[in-house]
């Protein structure tokens, strides 16, 4: 296999911006991810911008001390309801750039005046809170839906702390109303820890020519930005990165996320990157290593991919900016399974090669031949629903074996893997036949703060 990282390597020690994304930055699946001390104060509206979905937050904007919950000790300002999230991945010394659509309801007018702000908190493990910042009307005072964009360099923390981001508005006096925000967008210019990965998906893998394919990359079907439907990850793939050809051309997208399993509020990094076909993991120039805004540690790494099951490893791996290799190709590197009784793999295995189980047409957590919400069926859907020897052309998450054709029978068709999989796990005690289940093991983390929610979509 071609191995790129030892050049590359040397530029990530340099600093490096990346997107790190804030969990649920659109606020598409509710408040997952975001804390509010007053959680009836900050809900979701149905009013979005353009391009932002069903879903904004919308935080009720009241005078200092009046209908609010709490505010940060020390707290010189009127920061009164908010709704924040932790960044564990920023240190002193970090530049962020915070970007987000907002707009100001004014209720009942303030003749002094009124304002859409975003602060920074170092919040402490007890859940005490200090406010770092004093930035009102920092993302203005517009009452229709407007971008604004503002820098902040992280400060030393007081031990133990966790840097936050805080929405909020605020009304001067006797004013009131809402401050509504969506589509954030979180930059950092962080440590330069990179990921050095390779991973087999089971659909687009050639035996023959040990390599996955890349079908959808020569037929121009693989989008330029972020595939996933829900809560998708800012950035786009750079110009002539999908024009190469050979072991490291792009297969397709993936979602890597870190996972920091020391942590009691279970924060999760998400990158997006690219895959190439020798099962190197690219960021979106299709060169470079992954990178992410986190302090050198040890990490659970997972790895997502749009129609198939989610992996994660059983160990928590070492990411810095000189990271050794992760081959999750190989069944040397152990992936997390569920306890006993449970005796499913958590990847297709052939010899001592290990491949993300293929087929999860329909974004949920398992792969079903039949039943209820079945993968199959999405197949059929995808042609017409009636004329099963109907196909179409695309980037399709029915594509099971990715060559850019849906196809339910006949060559190559996309049916077939699903059912051949289902025996395969049959014959090696997994589970049972056409009627077994696949399921993904590797669910989201962000679970254990009262205000949170889990999803039940792979996100
Ligand atoms: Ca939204
Ligand atoms: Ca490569
Ligand atoms: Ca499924
Ligand atoms: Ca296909």
């Amino acid at each position: 296999m071609m191995k790129l990282y030892a050049t590359l390597l040397t530029t990530a020690l340099l600093p490096i911006s990346v997107m790190a994304q804030l969990i649920n930055a659109n606020f598409e699946q509710g408040l997952l991810g975001w804390i509010s001390p007053c959680a009836e104060q900050a809900t979701l509206s149905t009013d979005a911008p353009p391009n932002g979905g069903q879903y904004s937050l919308q935080i009720r904007a009241r005078t200092g001390g009046e209908g609010s919950c709490i505010e940060p000790d020390g707290d010189p300002s009127f920061l009164t309801n908010f709704a924040y999230q932790l960044l564990p991945m920023a240190v002193a010394g970090d530049q962020i750039t915070f970007t987000a659509t907002t707009k100001l309801l004014v209720d009942v007018p303030d003749a002094f005046g009124h304002g859409i702000r975003c602060d920074f908190l170092a919040v402490l493990a007890d859940g005490s809170m200090t406010q770092l910042t004093n930035m009102m009307t920092n993302l203005g005072i517009h009452t229709t839906w407007q971008s604004s964009t503002i820098p902040y360099t992280v400060p030393v923390l007081p031990a133990g702390a966790t840097l936050a981001v805080a929405l909020s508005g605020y009304f001067m006096t006797n004013g009131q109303g809402y401050a509504l925000f969506d589509n954030l967008v979180t930059s950092i210019t962080g440590s330069g820890a990179v990921l050095n990965a390779q991973v087999w998906l089971e659909g687009p893998y050639a035996a023959a020519q040990g390599l996955m394919r890349d079908d959808l990359r020569a037929a121009g079907y693989i989008p330029s930005t972020d595939p996933y439907p829900n809560n998708p990850i800012a950035g786009s793939i750079a110009p002539g990165a999908l024009s190469v050809t050979g072991p490291n051309a792009i297969v397709d997208w993936l979602r890597i996320e870190l996972r920091h399993t020391l942590s009691t509020t279970g924060w999760q990094i998400r990158v997006n990157g690219l895959l190439q076909r020798d099962g190197d993991i690219v960021a979106l120039d299709g060169v470079s290593p992954v990178s992410f805004p986190v302090k050198a540690g040890n990490y659970q790494l997972v790895v997502r991919h749009r129609n198939h099951l989610t992996i994660m490893t059983e160990q928590a791996v070492s990411i810095s900016s000189t990271s050794p290799l992760v081959d999750l190709r190989s069944t040397s590197t152990a992936l997390n399974v569920r306890p006993a009784p449970f005796n499913d793999l958590p990847a297709r295995v052939v010899g001592n090669q290990q491949f993300m189980w293929q087929g999860n047409t329909n974004t949920d957590l398992e792969v079903a031949y039949t039943g209820v919400l079945n993968d199959r069926d999405g197949i059929l859907g995808a042609v017409g629903g009636s004329v099963p020897t109907n196909t179409i052309t695309g980037y399709h998450f029915t594509d099971v074996n990715m060559d850019g054709v849906v196809k339910y029978i006949g060559p190559n068709n996309d049916r077939d893997p699903l059912l051949r999989d289902h025996w395969w796990l049959g014959a090696h005690g997994g589970a049972t036949g056409a009627g077994a289940v696949l399921e993904e093991r590797v669910k989201s983390q962000v679970t254990s703060h009262k205000t949170q929610v889990t999803s039940h979509k792979a996100q």
